[in-house]
């Protein structure tokens, strides 16, 4: 699934050195992904869906080649566990980028550019709903994970709540990045350090939203921007989430019984190569409060519509039903995990159109 590629650009920051950047293997046939699997939506019961046997995705592979993935025909997509299963292993998935709400584009794109050293990537305004995008990271779209900034017009302020914990940035030599940041006025909330508990040094910084960006010091890496941690009241239950209706790995589990926590490693490759999903437990803690700042993580897809049914099969509750988007006609389809964080999916030719 995942290939080391001849980097095509380099890290933008001299803090950074990337020699090796991940990238999609695009040998996989389209053919596959046209082959027809019809969403039907909340039509059909689940049980029914469980039912289906002995075909992993009856009538998906060999009967519907002529048809499009996009048409409104209510045909179930009789989806096995085993198939789902499958579908999410065989799957190209990877992440894309975080998205998240801020209250003024020019200033995060300052902080953003000087203090952490990325990229502005690219921009657009959609003047009809009123909100703009920016596009940063430490490397292109096509091959890293990046942030996606969104300005609502005239909303200058967010509550960032108390599950969203912090971005992971990977970076050679934490105390010299936190020395940079404090001469160009950035916030440093925790000096550069041991992590408590462990020997990684690392720190925090605050982005003028109140966001916290945690400094791995680690060695070159070809993704720079490696982590979004969000906070879980079941571990165990989002692992499972996370494997079965994402298929995702479990990377690393970590618990630090002496500050009451543990920690998940959730991802689509090694930690050191790509982006992952970092999933805190603090003991007894069951419940956060979300804010309306942090949005979403957007995962890329072969096909949007099997992995819809795929998540509904394993628990995920999906809140946008798998279909291309009015006017951009890029297929997507969005889900909520266990405690409500929002995933969604990307078609992944439909999202490099979106580049070109
Ligand atoms: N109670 C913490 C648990 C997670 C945690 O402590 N993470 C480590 C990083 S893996 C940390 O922030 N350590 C702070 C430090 O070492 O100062 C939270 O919810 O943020």
């Amino acid at each position: 699934m995942w290939v080391a590629a001849i980097p095509t650009t380099s890290s933008s920051s001299p803090l950074f050195s990337a020699d090796l950047r991940p990238s999609f293997s695009s040998s996989s046939s389209n053919t596959s992904r046209r082959l027809a699997l019809f969403q039907l939506g909340s039509a059909i019961p689940q049980a029914k869906l469980f039912g289906a046997k002995p075909s992993k995705w009856n009538k998906a592979e060999s009967n519907n080649t002529g048809a499009s993935t996009t048409g409104n025909i209510a045909q179930a997509s009789t989806i096995t566990e085993e198939g789902a299963l499958d579908w999410a292993k065989e799957d190209k998935r990877r992440l894309l980028h975080v998205v998240y709400r801020v209250g003024d584009l020019d200033r995060t794109i300052k902080f953003y550019t000087e203090c952490l050293g990325m990229k502005l990537l690219r921009q657009r305004d959609i003047p009809e709903e009123k909100y703009s995008n920016a596009f940063l990271g430490y490397g292109p779209e096509e091959t890293n994970f990046v942030v996606e900034l969104t300005y609502n017009y005239g909303v200058d302020k967010y509550d960032i709540g108390t599950g969203f914990g912090h971005f992971g940035i990977a970076v050679e030599d934490v105390y010299k990045m936190v020395d940079l940041i404090k001469a160009k006025g950035g916030k440093v909330t925790r000096e550069p350090g041991p992590v408590k508990g462990g020997t990684t040094v690392i720190a925090f910084v605050e982005d003028p939203d109140g966001y916290k960006f945690e400094l791995l010091e680690r060695g070159p890496t070809p993704e720079p921007f490696c982590q979004v941690m969000l906070r879980v009241g079941d571990l165990d239950r989002s692992i499972n989430f996370y494997e079965k209706a994402f298929g995702m790995k479990l990377l690393r589990k970590r618990d630090n019984p002496e500050y009451k926590y543990t920690i998940a490693m959730m991802g689509y490759g090694p930690e050191d190569q790509s982006a992952v999903l970092e999933l805190t437990y603090n003991y007894g803690v069951k419940d956060y409060d979300k804010g309306n700042a942090y949005a979403q993580i957007a995962i890329g897809t072969d096909d949007v519509y099997r992995t819809a049914e795929a998540i509904k099969l394993f628990g995920g509750q999906v809140t946008r039903e798998p279909g291309p988007l009015p006017g951009i006609n890029t297929k997507i389809t969005a889900c909520l995990d266990p405690d409500g964080w929002k995933s969604v999916f990307v078609d992944n030719v439909d999202f490099a159109k979106e580049l070109a």
